[in-house]
């Protein structure tokens, strides 16, 4: 059974696990641009991921893959008008993957409960405070810079303290808007701005951001570091990648997985909850 919000915003005292489905209704997105791009495809899409044992379904309008450029809010709320409503109808917890809030504010009228902002607030000021007075849910993503240009040249001295101190600093902000410390997730943002070895030193510091006391989401599916760990240049192609990075964040405290290949992380997840479940039960017997 699909977790509840509350389960989930409580997932990381009861180690329960989150699985949250990808729909990118875009032209252009760096794994799947176009492919859900049409409405019916879309929400087609969409039950195929809960049947597959998404809790959450993140629907996003706008792609950030390094280089994209911006989509205005309009364009946003008219490529999520023929989709958002019907997903949120087959009775999915929903979460809008925007930076804008009237973005945002149109897709909880039409039943999102959670607001996931790669910009962590930063980029539109009144997107915290349309989530606090809403009662939402909040995302807070970790980015160095913006789309267009975060892999220029990313550079950090300590990356986990770094990402760390932003992501206490945004939970701040997000409490002064409104939004409590209790409905906010935390992220480290893989892939926004970080080469090889920030993805895999922040996935291996998920102890770390954990000890913010917030859930902790982690979105490598399908990555480029995937494809440079691999060799496999194909989105499509990083599959296992995307499982087996999933599993060791999972392993150091991570309980929210935001992929594209929901089915395969949902039966990785179940069978290593199980051996953990086997060794702390030969542990304490
Ligand atoms: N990654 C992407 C988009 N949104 N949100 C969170 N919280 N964490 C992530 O890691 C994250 C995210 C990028 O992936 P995708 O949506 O597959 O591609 P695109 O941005 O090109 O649509």
């Amino acid at each position: 059974m699909a977790l509840s919000l509350d389960d989930i915003l409580g997932s990381h005292r009861t180690g329960r696990t989150a699985v949250m489905g990808v729909l990118n209704v875009t032209p252009d997105s760096f794994s799947d641009g176009g492919r859900f791009f049409g409405p019916e495809l879309a929400v087609e899409q969409a039950r195929r991921m809960i049947a597959q044992g998404a809790d959450i379904i993140d629907i996003g309008a706008e792609s950030t893959r390094p280089g994209s450029s911006r989509v205005s809010a309009d364009e946003q709320i008219a490529r999520l008008r023929p989709v958002l409503p019907a997903v949120t109808a087959e009775g999915a917890l929903v979460s809008i993957d925007t930076t804008l809030a009237p973005v945002a504010e149109f897709a909880l009228d039409a039943g999102a409960r959670i607001v996931n902002d790669v910009s962590a607030g930063r980029d539109d000021p009144d997107l915290l405070a349309v989530a606090g007075r809403r009662g939402a849910a909040v995302v807070l993503m970790h980015m160095l810079g913006q789309p267009k240009t975060m892999q220029a040249d990313p550079c950090y001295a300590d990356v986990v303290a770094e990402v760390r101190d932003f992501l206490s600093r945004r939970l701040e902000a997000a409490a002064a808007a409104g939004v409590a410390r209790g409905r906010c997730i935390v992220d480290p943002g893989i892939g926004f701005g970080k080469r090889l070895e920030h993805n895999l030193a922040l996935l291996a510091g998920i102890p770390v951001l954990a000890a913010l006391d917030r859930p902790v989401l982690v979105g490598p599916s399908r990555k480029r570091f995937l494809g440079e760990l691999t060799g496999k240049a194909a989105p499509a192609d990083r599959v296992a990648g995307t499982v087996a990075a999933c599993l060791e964040a999972w392993r150091r405290g991570a309980t929210i997985f935001r992929v594209l290949d929901v089915a395969d992380v949902v039966d990785a997840l179940t069978v290593a909850r199980a051996i953990k479940n086997a060794a702390d039960k030969s542990l304490s017997g």
